[in-house]
């Protein structure tokens, strides 16, 4: 057969769309899985990542249908975004115009690459669909305390225009652009993710085995939980009077080593640095140094040498009675804790370095022989009621004494920080709030939803457009009907992916009526694989996980976690780097597909790496998977048309026609493994390379034909459309199903050994079952007779079923 790719793969992908072969079937009582890939921003091309996500999703989609499975692989696109609003700014076409059509375009683009998405279920995060319920979302959340408005130091791209979350700021830089990200107070909505921090690290732990350990431990990080003693320090009368207030909290994670307390230090930020800074008690000198802190950004103080002042006010030492002087110091944060320390310079690295520089006592209390001495191994000395005690012992004693003592208690704190979702963008999700002078900061009322995008805006890069659009600015208050005015922010983005899984899980014929449809929801979710970059470990994953737990707890969904089992793909490299835009080492897919066929951009991709690993793109072996399907299809002609396997007699083969049918068995064998658990999708398509040679070795029509039906099995999910054209030649189709092993072919009347000499592996050698041990050494003595030569042989070792070495002397 001749192989004209593109009218094959122009039949096919119009034979799935007119039978509708990638929908899932309605009948919740088939098994099923929910294959999803990370869904892509609208940008206006594929790129090979995606192909390459796609790819993944989609064999193991084509997998589990040929096993019998109802499966869902849904697609869609994370619409809302600044690149649309930019590409306004700069070419002046409609941000909503823009993106449509470039959707338009990635559909037309997907299909050509044969995947089987569910059509029905497509969406796009910007219809207003998508925005009512998710406005829904915010307002339930808002009724439960999980949304509040506060002002707040924030992330500011000044590139951008907006504000960033914490997990968008990327050394420093925005995650978007890669401009300097800046401090600015500014008022917003947040989202309280804090209020699930532990039970987002506990879940974790069920996931282990099943996401890649790296994903968790940064997901673990992230979240940052220790857990220590927080106290009061008390100030002394003179402080007291100076501060107006009775002292301040700190949180400590080693109690043990309150004895070596010699100061304490505040945040620039904090409450009584503020106060201070706006009194007469300190000098200028002092404000200066305490205003030039203030205007170091997180990260430039993270840099920046350990630096401080004293504040002219001390502490009592809760335990000594001691005084203790209070500083003011770059190195510790607003935002953590209580923005405040004890500092114990003796054993921390960072206390140290602060003490050293400004002359302040430094107080042994565990023994060592070096400062800063940061273990927490060894005996506490100078240090009253747990002198001589190790670290637990102390740690216990401590925290027991401050309780029983009512000063202070056990606490879990968490590196996790609020979610601020409020963007100053025009192309995304309204916030559905309203701001009235009588009744404050109002919920619209759910009736009202969506509150929709006006289109008539002017985009101009300079402020938010929906600030100038006086219809969707001034509006009734929901409460008291009078004027107010809407809030014009809007959502951040990874609000609509937090929880697009779930939406696609759910009938979209429910989706006008609901923003989910319990039956169709409960059957689906959660996603059996998930599938995306690595780059997504903390913002997207993070936020996915924490919705699906709160709209369990809003009654709307079942499971705890989204997303059962993840794969991470690798990044596609050309010449060594990462494809971009930028560097100008991309593939275009269309190009490949143009020239090639989807097929072969699928089976190069599969086949050029485990899809954990980076990919490097390289045209020859490019050049080599369109050879391979031109070499399956020529095969076709030995084997015949027919609607039944043909029934084989194993024992009545030859060797080479046992030698194949082991190798397609072989290669069935380990499909199973390889789309259920390791994903080696490589090693699959080696094992169905092998095995056509197998069967090209030999001339039984019988084996050709079983074997060339379990091949294009076998390959289907990698390079549908010829699978489909020759099975529908030979076979009609009937092959795409499970296929059940043979035991016969792997029983085999001889066994392979390994031969050793001086336990070097020097041959290898078959041999039948039946001879006894020595004539099996005898038989592999004659193999490696060359390494044993002359010399003398000690001894001969022969391990059953594996090997014999042969120990010479010299
Ligand atoms: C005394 C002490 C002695 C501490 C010692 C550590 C070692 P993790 O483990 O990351 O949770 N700390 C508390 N609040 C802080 C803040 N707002 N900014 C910077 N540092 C702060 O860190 C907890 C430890 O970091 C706390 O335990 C505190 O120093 C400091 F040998 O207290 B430690
Ligand atoms: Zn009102």
């Amino acid at each position: 057969m001749q192989y004209n790719a593109k009218d094959i793969e122009y039949k096919w992908q119009t034979t799935w769309r007119e039978t509708k072969y990638s929908e899932p079937k309605n009948d919740y009582n088939l098994p099923k899985k929910y294959i999803l890939s990370m869904f892509p921003y609208p940008s206006g091309r594929l790129h090979m990542g995606h192909v390459r996500n796609y790819s993944i999703g989609d064999a193991l989609s084509r997998y589990w249908r040929n096993m019998g499975y109802n499966v869902l692989q849904p697609m869609g696109f994370d619409s809302f975004g600044m690149p649309a609003e930019n590409a306004a700014i700069k070419h002046k076409i409609h941000p909503k115009k823009w993106t449509y059509e470039n959707i338009d375009y990635m559909i037309k683009e997907l299909d050509a690459l044969g995947l089987s998405f569910s059509k029905n279920r497509l969406l796009a995060t910007s219809d207003p669909l998508y925005t009512k319920w998710e406005q829904e979302f915010f307002i339930k959340m808002y009724e439960k305390g999980l949304v509040y408005r506060k002002s707040a130091v924030v992330n500011w791209c000044e590139n951008d225009q907006t504000v960033l979350a914490n997990e968008q700021v990327e050394d420093g830089k925005c995650w978007r652009c890669g401009h300097d990200v800046e401090q600015k107070e500014m008022p917003g909505y947040y989202l309280k993710i804090t209020q699930y921090a532990s039970e987002l690290l506990e879940c974790l732990k069920d996931l282990e085995g099943k996401w890649p350990s790296q994903v968790i431990t940064m997901q673990e990080n992230w979240i940052g939980q220790s857990s220590g003693l927080e106290f009061e320090f008390k100030f002394d009368d003179s402080s007291k009077d100076i501060v107006g207030e009775d002292g301040f909290m700190v949180f400590t994670t080693r109690p043990d080593t309150i004895y070596g307390v010699s100061y304490c230090a505040l945040a620039p930020e904090h409450n009584i640095t503020k106060k201070l800074l706006n009194s007469e008690f300190i000098s200028a000198e002092v404000k200066e140094k305490i205003k030039s802190m203030l205007n170091q950004t997180p990260k430039e103080r993270q840099i920046a040498d350990k630096d401080g002042v004293y504040l002219g006010i001390n502490a009592i030492h809760p335990l000594t009675g001691k005084l203790v002087p209070i500083w003011c110091a770059n190195f510790v944060l607003a935002e953590y804790g209580h923005g405040a320390l004890m500092a114990v310079p003796a054993h921390d690295e960072r206390d140290y370095e602060f003490a050293i520089k400004f002359n302040l006592p430094i107080n042994k209390i565990i023994e060592c022989d070096e400062l800063p001495y940061c273990q927490k191994s060894g005996k506490h000395i100078n240090s009253d009621i747990i002198n001589g005690m190790d670290y637990d012992e102390a740690s216990k004693t401590i925290i027991n004494h401050f309780q029983n003592s009512n000063i202070g208690k056990e606490v879990t704190n968490y590196k996790l920080r609020d979610w601020g979702i409020s963007r100053q963008r025009y192309w995304g999700a309204p916030i559905p709030m309203v701001h009235c002078d009588s009744c404050g900061v109002v919920a619209e009322n759910i009736e009202n939803l969506p509150i929709a995008l006006p289109d008539d805006v002017e985009i101009t890069g300079e402020g938010n457009p929906l600030d100038k659009h006086a219809s969707f600015k001034h509006c009734k208050c929901p409460k008291c009907g009078k004027n107010a005015t809407r809030e014009t922010d809007t959502m951040d983005t990874f609000f609509e992916s937090s929880w697009y899984f779930a939406r696609f899980a759910s009938d979209d014929k429910s989706w006008e009526n609901t923003a989910f449809d319990k039956q169709s929801v409960d059957y689906w979710m959660n996603v059996d694989q998930y599938i995306g970059g690595i780059e997504h470990a903390i913002l997207h994953l993070l936020y996915a996980r924490f919705f699906q737990k709160v709209l369990r707890d809003l009654g709307y969904l079942r499971d705890s976690e989204p997303f059962a089992s993840l794969l991470t793909q690798g990044m596609v490299l050309k010449d060594g780097a990462k494809m971009s835009k930028s560097k100008g080492n991309t593939v275009d897919p269309d190009e490949i597909i143009a020239k090639y066929g989807a097929d072969t951009a699928r089976l190069f991709i599969l086949f050029a790496a485990p899809p954990q690993k980076e990919l490097e793109w390289n045209d020859s072996a490019v050049e080599g998977a369109f050879k391979f399907i031109n070499r399956l299809c020529d095969r076709a002609s030995n084997a015949y048309k027919c609607s039944v396997l043909p029934d084989i007699n194993h024992k009545e083969l030859d060797k080479a026609e046992q030698y194949a049918r082991l190798k397609v068995y072989e290669a069935l064998k380990k499909s199973s493994e390889v789309f259920e658990s390791s994903f080696t999708f490589n090693t699959l398509i080696a094992a169905c390379m092998e095995a056509l040679n197998a069967l090209n070795a030999q001339q039984n029509k019988d084996v050709w034909t079983e074997g060339y039906y379990i091949i294009l099995n076998l390959l289907e999910p990698i390079i549908p459309h010829i699978s489909w054209e020759l099975s529908n030649e030979l076979f009609g189709l009937k092959n795409f199903r499970k296929i059940e092993l043979r035991s016969e072919v792997f029983q085999s009347d001889t066994i392979n050994l390994a031969i050793t000499v001086n336990g070097k592996r020097r041959a290898e050698v078959e041999v039948d079952k039946s001879l006894s041990d020595k004539e099996i050494i005898e038989i592999t003595k004659t193999q490696v007779a060359k390494w044993i030569g002359s010399s003398q042989i000690i001894k001969e070792i022969y391990v059953p079923n594996k090997l014999v070495n042969i120990v010479i002397k010299g």
